[in-house]
């Protein structure tokens, strides 16, 4: 910190005080975030994810975890994938048909991560994504296989969140 002197300094460290305590604060918090996840959030492979229950739309549900500084969650592999679908039954104990970050909205076919990393993996149903009436954005936990379907963005469903630690 700068070294202050004189009376007028001193007032004016005075009337930082509050901005000071805050800035630590924040910087505590970033601290904890860079070396594990927050209380509720479950870590998995160098990410958090939160399961959330309240059902939203798709675009909705994105919102959402951007508040919380994440995305829609994507999903990159067998053993991700059967982690996620373990926070979710843990929490519910039940499979309930769940977003996450997939979505062709931008182009027809074309699937997209909602963070921007590469769609890669996917864990399709048997004959999806078939857009069925024009159907945008991924659920997973779909049918008997829980695996994954495309279905209408503007449905209401729980989500996952996932962010980088
Ligand atoms: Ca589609
Ligand atoms: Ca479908």
């Amino acid at each position: 910190m700068m070294a202050l002197a004189g009376a007028a300094a001193l007032q004016e460290a005075e009337k930082d005080n509050e901005t000071e305590a805050i800035i630590q604060e924040e910087e505590h918090r970033v601290d904890k975030r860079s070396t594990s996840c927050p209380s509720q959030w479950t870590e998995y492979n160098g990410r958090c994810f939160l399961y959330v229950p309240r059902t939203l739309t798709w675009a909705q549900a994105e919102k959402n975890c951007l508040s919380k500084g994440a995305n829609l969650a994507s999903i990159h592999g067998t053993r991700e994938y059967n982690q996620i679908k373990r926070i979710i039954s843990d929490r519910t104990h039940r499979s309930p048909e769940t977003w996450i970050g997939g979505s062709d909205s931008q182009e027809e076919g074309v699937w997209l991560w909602s963070d921007g990393t590469p769609f890669a993996f996917s864990y399709w149903c048997r004959g999806e994504p078939n857009n069925y009436g024009n159907q945008h954005c991924i659920q997973m936990n779909f049918g008997g296989n829980n695996c994954w379907d495309d279905f209408q963005c503007d449905a209401r469903r729980s989500s996952v969140c996932a962010k980088k630690i």
